[in-house]
């Protein structure tokens, strides 16, 4: 169907990674535009720039599909389509699609290779920047294709840009069939089958079925001055710092976080009745304008370690004086020869960022300094805490602790925020997004909320939830909270509030949730006004209760399917208020 020239069965090794590259600089093309090329390789060690198509900059939710017989199964929260229809749709899209490219075969895992949990996939593309990024995000090799063998036991992904036409854009999903078929986008969660299709969309469908859940969730380990380490999970939007916050560099003296993933987790109710979450994936996909040395120093670290694995850069710019990428909010100023994310030379008095705001790098997790040792443990780790978090310019206090599981689901499932360029939506307005997980829920929400009660009834010890908020802002629009390795004085609340010993520290309750005691955050040797912090923790029941008739009107969406347990926390909140 796909009339591919040739195909190209890759192994994963180090030689085939630097042999795509070279077919990406030398032989393929995306417009005029070779699809990658060639960064400083001494300050930027087996690096790579890559220009996507100008319209194909972000995720396109309005493009994304759930596929199945069952069209409440899916849900108002998912787009639609018959799957019979779909397949016709997409075969006509796809005939001929690879004429006179290379049809890539990529074998891989989700998962380490000796966790029960892992899943075996299969994903064709026709675009080196996939190849390698998958290569990069996933462990790819012949042995998945042993492990695979005769069986049908695997997830199939079928990729090709076509001609890159918005109109001829699709990203479907086949939860019955474990297939993932997309045409027109090279653009990360478009492309990449076994990041957001699979391993949140498909995954979370499995876990409905399977007992599990699949989370659009960064896993970290906060470790103390006594080296203790406590296991978090924590769910923002796209752009909101996860990638930040999974690799913070602690503020407080002897603190220190240790880093497992920073976009998906996988959790599993453990033998011992806890939590435990592993991260499916082996890189980053993250947002480039905003990190520097000053807000995530370990990521440039990581970004300039370059080993086997090759660092990729997707519209940013490019600094011509020194072969550099570069974009907003890097450290030093802005330099003088630039060429914008479209490759056009930038005039020095622009004030149109020359990197796209949604570039980003794809970088090896085994590059960052504080990867934590047990980043491979095939059973993941055990989790204390759940985090969820939004941007939110108001309402919403820095940080909230729930009740109980009950009660921060609720929580987690009436969370909004502000949107961002990660999606191809207008930026900055609200919208609600439970669990961060609305782009990426593969089936009806209101039967999700009900999993995730039903999960917590399963565990003997579950993880203390929590919701957090470092994007309050004052009446001038400035922040109220620091933000960035500051962040630890919050996570350290949370730490110790989740251990055995929590019900002894401070808090304050609130229609809303517990707010830290006073003085039971650790503010030594920061400068906030009293004013300040009491504007960042403030539960004001004006504005409550404008967001909760916003939250009603979203959870009224899902009828009968939203669990009466929702609906009585939002009649106590709305009672108390
Ligand atoms: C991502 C996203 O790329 O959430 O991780 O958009
Ligand atoms: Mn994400």
């Amino acid at each position: 169907m796909t009339r591919q020239a040739r195909v190209y069965w890759c192994d994963g090794s180090e030689e085939e990674a630097r042999r795509l590259m070279e077919i990406g600089e030398k032989e393929e093309r995306i417009g005029s535009q070779s699809v990658f090329y060639k960064l400083n390789q001494e300050t930027f060690p087996f690096s790579y720039l890559h220009r996507s198509h100008p319209t194909d900059v972000a995720r396109t939710e309005q493009l994304t599909f759930v596929c199945h017989p069952d069209r409440e199964m899916v849900g108002p929260n998912n787009n639609w389509m018959d799957p019979g229809e779909a397949k016709a749709k997409m075969r006509g899209l796809s005939e001929g699609c690879m004429a006179g490219r290379t049809m890539y075969v990529l074998p891989y895992l989700m998962g380490n290779h000796l966790s029960p949990y892992a899943k075996a996939c299969v994903q064709i593309t026709d675009i080196s920047y996939v190849a390698v990024s998958m290569r990069i995000m996933t462990r790819m090799g012949k042995d998945v294709l042993d492990r695979i063998g005769a069986s049908e036991n695997f997830v199939k992904g079928i990729h090709s840009v076509g001609d890159f036409d918005p109109s001829r854009r699709f990203i479907m999903h086949f939860p019955e069939e474990n297939l993932v078929w997309s045409i027109g986008s090279g653009y990360g969660g478009n492309a990449l089958l076994g990041k957001k299709c699979f391993s949140l969309r498909i995954a979370s469908l499995l876990g409905l079925k399977e007992g599990w859940l699949a989370e659009h969730m960064v896993i970290i380990g906060v470790e103390d001055p006594k080296g203790n380490v406590t296991y978090l999970v924590a769910a923002f939007p796209s752009a909101c710092g996860k990638t930040n916050l999974a690799m913070m560099e602690s503020a407080l003296p002897g603190y220190k976080i240790w880093t497992l993933g920073d976009d998906i987790a996988w959790l599993h109710v453990g033998d011992d009745g806890r939590l435990y979450a592993l991260n499916p994936e082996t890189g980053f996909f993250g947002v480039a304008p905003g990190t520097s040395m000053a807000t995530n120093p370990n990521m440039m670290r990581t970004l300039k370690a370059g080993t086997f694995y090759p660092t990729l850069y997707t519209n940013t710019a490019l600094n011509t004086d020194t072969n550099e990428p570069w974009w907003e909010g890097m450290d030093g100023s802005r330099p003088e020869n630039l060429l914008d994310w479209q490759g056009n030379i930038c005039q020095p008095d622009s004030k149109t960022p020359a990197a796209h705001p949604n570039s980003r790098f794809t970088v090896g997790i085994r590059q960052c300094p504080t990867l934590s040792p047990e980043a491979d443990n095939p059973q993941g780790v055990p989790i204390s805490a759940i985090i969820f978090g939004g941007r939110r310019s108001d309402t919403r206090p820095l940080v909230l602790q729930g009740f109980n599981w009950q009660h921060g689901v609720f929580m987690a499932a009436t969370m909004g925020s502000e949107t961002t360029a990660a999606a191809a939506l207008q930026v900055g307005v609200l919208r609600r997004d439970p669990m961060a997980m609305l782009p990426f829920c593969g089936y009806n929400m209101g039967d999700y909320f009900r999993h995730w009660l039903d999960m917590g009834k399963r565990m003997t010890r579950p993880p203390e939830i929590f919701c957090i908020n470092w994007f309050r802002k004052d009446e001038d629009g400035e922040f109220l909270w620091p933000g960035f390795g500051e962040n630890i004085r919050v996570l350290k609340w949370i730490v110790e509030r989740s251990l055995d010993s929590g019900s002894t520290i401070p808090r304050r309750e609130t229609p809303a949730g517990f707010l830290p005691g006073r003085r039971s955050l650790d503010l030594s040797g920061l400068d906030i006004s009293e004013a300040n912090l009491e504007k960042a923790l403030a539960v004001n029941p004006r504005e409550w209760k404008a967001e909760l008739s916003n939250v009603e009107i979203f959870l009224k969406k899902f009828g009968d399917r939203m669990p009466g347990e929702i609906w009585d926390e939002f009649n106590e909140l709305s009672a108390s208020l």
